[in-house]
């Protein structure tokens, strides 16, 4: 494997500083610097405020700097371009796959060991199925082929991230965009291949960008739980946040020596007509203020409908709590 330029996946967030200018891209990044594992900064920006804004915020906040320029020229302009980037002490450039071999091996012999290449290899919204979907696969091989750094692939699509990490093997970097205000997960684009999830949006117009991050964060790397620290949960992670509701769903597994008497009282509810029975594989559904609480017969319970992790947290809490509470009754 060649030389890596991103820092090891820790929260698995590349934050799409997609903010209109210098003030707003600070105020986002004065709060999540910690938290996000690389920044990607896109042609508005770049436009506003100028390759100079690269530098400075390298300087100021030290993380790897993806420069999504989506280089689609004539190889005398995809050289000058990459160049330019590199300069301003860009770590991986993003360029389309459809310019093909020889013009990617250009790119490459601008950018040698100080540059990573992103191929992008399909688009993430519906558009994205016209055409990019057709190719991504061969763009994904190509990729693999030239070693380039990694890959970009479509988080809303998460089928397609598992079909494009069998297609350039385990070594290769797959970015994910498209999570989060485009619908999809981190935890499912993580499960399905990528390494990175890319989050804008649902972070910087946040009213609490940090929080947002924290929230959307891998689970792995922020689990709920030891935040809280408690005996009546083993884990509680974000599995989906809904934009246009503004809404999350979590799973919270129970502590194991809770477990089972989540599962009696899976049956206890069930032969109480308590809550809404679901087929006897899938456990009962209960209401719990304007959120649900679907209790598996396995234990695990998914809570949809939150207004924020926190609440659905909270929630899980209580619930263990009460289950607790009716079963040693
Ligand atoms: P947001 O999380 O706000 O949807 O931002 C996604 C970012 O990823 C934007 O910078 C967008 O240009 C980029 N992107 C995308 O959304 N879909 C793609 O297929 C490729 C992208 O680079």
């Amino acid at each position: 494997m060649g030389k890596s330029f991103l820092n090891p996946p820790k929260s698995r967030i590349i934050l799409a500083l997609d903010t209109p200018d210098k003030r707003s891209s600070h105020r986002v990044m004065e709060q999540c610097a910690d938290i996000v594992d690389a920044i990607k900064i896109n042609y508005p920006l770049v436009l506003t405020e100028g390759l100079g804004f690269i530098s400075e915020l390298k300087t100021e906040y030290g993380l790897p700097l993806i420069a999504d320029f989506k280089v689609a020229d004539a190889p005398v302009t995809n050289n000058r371009i990459a160049r330019m980037a590199k300069d301003a002490g860009v770590d991986a450039l993003m360029v389309h796959g459809f310019i093909g071999a020889d013009a990617i091996m250009e790119i490459q012999e601008v950018a040698k060991e100080e540059m990573g290449i992103f191929v992008v290899t399909e688009l993430t919204h519906p558009g994205g199925l016209e055409f990019t979907r057709s190719f991504s696969e061969p763009f994904a091989r190509m990729a693999a082929y030239l070693d380039c750094f990694g890959i970009q692939a479509p988080g809303t699509r998460p089928d397609r991230i598992q079909v494009l990490r069998d297609t350039v093997g385990p070594d290769m970097t797959i970015i994910a965009c498209g999570i989060g205000a485009q619908g999809g997960t981190l935890e499912t684009a993580v499960q399905a291949g990528a390494d990175y999830g890319i989050i804008g949006r649902s972070i910087y117009e946040a009213d609490n960008p940090r929080q947002a991050a924290m929230d959307l964060a891998f689970s792995e790397a922020f689990p709920a739980t030891e935040q809280t620290g408690n005996e009546l949960l083993k884990e509680v992670h974000v599995v989906r946040y809904c934009s246009e509701t503004d809404s999350y769903t979590l799973r919270a597994e129970p502590a194991d020596e809770m477990r089972d008497q989540v599962k009696q009282f899976v049956q206890y509810c069930r032969s109480h007509g308590i809550g809404l029975e679901l087929t006897q594989s899938e456990g009962v559904l209960l209401k719990k203020k304007r959120s649900l609480i679907h209790v598996y017969t396995t234990g695990s319970c998914l809570i949809s409908n939150l207004p924020s992790a926190a609440e659905g947290e909270k929630i899980a809490r209580d619930f263990m709590q009460e289950v607790r509470t009716d079963m040693d009754a």
